[in-house]
């Protein structure tokens, strides 16, 4: 009998979405299990990397790239993105426009032929209770997980599983 093969895999994830949506935050959260109040906004992009089992013979490690939301940012994207494994698309639920800016993300990964991509839509902040809070199905392609979150209370790791 062969022993256990012993399998890791390495899967660039990609966050994507507004600025001020809680990328940063969602990572420090997955990474470190950590929340900060005041951390600065990301310049350009941030790189993290997280190793999970998944089971018994395979680690997983996440190579995470947080982009910067801003648009001066923008033309920079596609490099991070670019053969991404994952993409978690973030919005803010208290913010309509930052959902529209998730969807035009959806798009443009679509569009860029990164079919291969599996994308998460997490719709973050679902503490706060200023409206409009969007609670609905934003109506995305079945293909797309969605989630509504609190990076600042609860943290969900079911998103990556
Ligand atoms: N109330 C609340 N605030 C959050 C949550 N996630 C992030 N924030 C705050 O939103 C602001 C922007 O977060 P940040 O992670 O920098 O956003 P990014 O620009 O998308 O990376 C910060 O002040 C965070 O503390 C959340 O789930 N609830
Ligand atoms: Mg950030």
């Amino acid at each position: 009998m062969p022993v256990n093969q012993q399998k890791s895999y390495t899967l660039k994830l990609v966050l994507l979405g507004d600025s001020s949506v809680g990328k940063s935050s969602l990572v420090l959260r997955y990474v470190k299990d950590q929340f900060d109040e005041y951390r600065e906004s990301t310049i350009g992009a941030a790189f993290l990397s997280k190793t999970i089992k998944y089971d018994e013979n395979t680690t997983i490690k996440f190579d995470i790239w947080d982009t910067a939301g801003q648009e001066r940012y923008k033309s920079l994207t596609p490099i991070y993105y670019r053969n991404a494994n994952c993409a978690v698309i973030v919005y803010d639920v208290t913010q309509l426009s930052s959902l529209e800016r998730a969807k035009s993300w959806i798009d443009e990964l679509q569009r860029q032929g990164e079919s291969n991509t599996v994308i998460a839509l997490v719709g973050n902040k679902c503490d706060l209770d200023s409206s409009p809070v969007i609670d609905s199905n934003p109506n995305v392609s079945h293909s797309i997980n969605w989630i509504i979150v609190t990076v600042k209370e609860i943290w969900i790791t079911k998103m990556l599983t």
